[in-house]
């Protein structure tokens, strides 16, 4: 379903979207309305496609506001975002203290846990998580989930120096991530690019692999996220725990949920 308008506090017109975009349109520009405001000056802006109408709030703040802004970006494609948007571009080198960073994510559960790394940034995503006073989640309804695992099904993303990569792979076969899903789905896997000629390769040259869990040991995520950052060769893993300040959720409906 669509709702006319999309229920936005807003005195432009704006296009009527599908329901997933107005989903994250809704998401994106609930928690600019919340979280950015005159007070904040550094901002990071995540990954996803759902932060672009997080920018598009931001921009709509109008010139003034944003004349003092530096924006932070978690990778090659919210920088683009950043420049193409007018705003003014700045490095974490530089600005390692953050007054608010929104991003998205794919999946999150009751207790503002998260995975994240669908687009293989979750280092930098991590980095500039950290890095901010308040972070916060922006995402379509059908990433609001009870337990992590339970919609996205493919696993955790977890960034791997290349030179470790099979090792890796081995140690989280033997920890218990299956090669084939129940559902007779691939599991454990190293990450290929599109045509499978290579593998992915992130911002920062290492590889991806996407580790499947079962419910029991996903319900535990800060312990399971602490086993395999223990791993050697494991650069960052795509599980985000106890980060969060909230959540924004778009409906269908038009709603907002916040968690
Ligand atoms: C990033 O973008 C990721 O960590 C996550 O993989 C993804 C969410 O994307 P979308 O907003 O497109 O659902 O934030």
């Amino acid at each position: 379903p669509v709702t006319p308008g999309n229920q936005l506090p807003t005195s432009i017109p704006l296009p009527v979207l599908p329901a997933v975009e107005a989903a994250k349109r809704l998401a994106g520009y609930a928690a600019v309305d919340r979280h950015v405001g005159l007070d904040q000056k550094f901002i990071g802006i995540g990954s996803g496609s759902t932060v672009p109408y997080v920018v598009d709030r931001i921009v709509a703040q109008g010139k003034a506001a944003n004349r003092d802004r530096v924006f932070i970006p978690t990778g090659f494609q919210s920088k683009e975002l950043i420049i193409k948007a007018g705003l003014t571009l700045g490095d974490v080198d530089q600005y390692p203290d953050l007054d608010v960073t929104i991003d998205g994510a794919d999946e999150v559960d009751d207790e503002l846990n998260a995975i994240k790394g669908g687009g293989a940034c979750q280092l930098r995503e991590k980095v500039l998580a950290e890095a901010a006073k308040v972070w916060i989640m922006v995402a379509d309804y059908r990433k609001n989930s009870k337990v992590l695992g339970t919609t996205w099904t493919q696993g955790i993303p977890i960034e791997v120096a290349p030179f470790a990569y099979a090792k890796v792979l081995t140690n989280l076969a033997h920890m218990g991530s299956p090669s084939v899903l129940p559902n007779g789905k691939p599991g454990l896997s190293l990450r290929m690019g599109k045509m499978k000629a290579g593998p992915v390769v992130s911002d920062n040259g290492n590889f991806i692999i996407d580790a499947p869990f079962p419910p029991e040991m996903m319900e535990n995520a800060l312990e399971l996220l602490h086993r395999i950052k223990m791993l050697t060769g494991v650069v960052e893993v795509g599980l985000f725990c106890h980060m969060a300040k909230a959540a924004y959720f778009g409906n269908e409906d038009g709603s907002v949920s916040i968690r």
